[in-house]
């Protein structure tokens, strides 16, 4: 498969969408833009092409040289209604094509536009509403056409800096030349505010990293201070302990001293209380006489 160098990319100012129901005129649009990028078609308007069409299948893609730039135009096919809306999150900006030739015809442009306002995936590009096939024999006059589709409600709730609305032929080329200019200017906005987006998230990365490194930073420091605190808490009960123990050692050496004074008194009351019985048996005897008889 092909792929785009990085210098070819870097051309590329964005990718519109084009899409629209079935014979609106996208590939007869794509057609009239392609000649006029490219300088085939000068000036502007009134500049009829080969109206021949093939209802499109699918996807067809073209760029379209603009300002020294190329715009990618995504045409999806009118059969792919139901799937457009796979393709609004790559884009830069959709351009939806009504064919105004008949109000019967234009009537479901407005079904579909109400639906692309809505679209979450679109509400930061502009969204543009061609009323194509100006040129045709019974078309409505445009302001009969903006009253039918109820336009001046779109613009109001849209703001008319997100929604434009331009009548084009895409056989005459009316209207053409300011279309490229507003994809050009489309492209170029949305890449401003795609860029502007990226660069705040990238911001936040950063500043939700610092934080993060910041709190870390805190818990550490917190940490440190916490222990340091456990430390000197430690020290001082150990301190407190080892005093306790050096006064109850004290205590104790006191207690065994006056223990050991009072074993000594005791023991010399004794002795003197045995003197003393012993010298009063003694003197209770009479000098000489007889012990006394023992019975028998
Ligand atoms: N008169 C007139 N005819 C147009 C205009 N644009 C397209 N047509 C004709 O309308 C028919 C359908 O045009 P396409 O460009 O094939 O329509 P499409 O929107 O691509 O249709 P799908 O690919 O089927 O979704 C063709 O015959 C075109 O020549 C226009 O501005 N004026
Ligand atoms: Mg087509």
């Amino acid at each position: 498969m092909y792929r785009k160098s990085a210098k070819e990319r870097s051309l590329i100012v964005g990718e519109v969408l084009l899409i629209g129901c079935e014979g609106a005129g996208k590939t007869l649009l794509c057609r009239h833009l392609e000649k006029i990028g490219k300088g085939e078609i000068k000036g502007h308007a009134n500049v009829p092409l080969d109206p021949s069409t093939q209802p499109s299948i699918g996807i067809e893609m073209i760029e379209v040289p603009c300002r020294s730039r190329k715009i990618g135009i995504r045409e999806i096919g009118g059969t792919m209604q139901p799937v457009w809306d796979r393709y609004f999150d790559g884009c830069s900006a959709v351009m939806l094509v009504a064919d105004s030739s008949t109000a019967h015809a234009a009537a479901s442009a407005a079904v579909e536009l109400a639906e692309l306002l809505r679209a979450p995936t679109l509400t930061d590009k502009r969204v543009m509403l061609l009323l194509n096939k100006r040129d045709a024999p019974g078309a409505l006059p445009e302001a009969s056409l903006r009253q039918l589709l109820g336009i001046p409600a779109f613009e109001a709730a849209a703001g008319l800096e997100r929604l434009s609305v331009m009548p084009t032929s895409a056989l005459t080329g009316e209207g053409l030349p300011q279309l490229l200019d507003w994809c050009y200017e489309s492209c170029e906005a949305y890449g401003a505010v795609a860029a502007a987006a990226f660069r705040d998230a990238a911001e936040k990365v950063k500043s939700q990293a610092k934080a993060a490194k910041e709190a870390a930073k805190a818990n550490s420091v917190t940490e440190a201070k916490l222990s340091k605190a456990e430390a000197k808490a430690a020290k001082e009960a150990a301190k407190q302990e080892a005093k306790a123990a050096s006064e109850a050692a004290k205590a104790a050496k006191a207690e065994a001293k006056a223990a050991k004074g009072s074993a000594k008194s005791i023991k010399r009351t004794d002795v003197a209380e045995a003197q003393a019985e012993q010298e009063g048996k003694e003197n209770s005897q009479p000098a000489g006489a007889a012990p006394a008889a023992v019975p028998e």
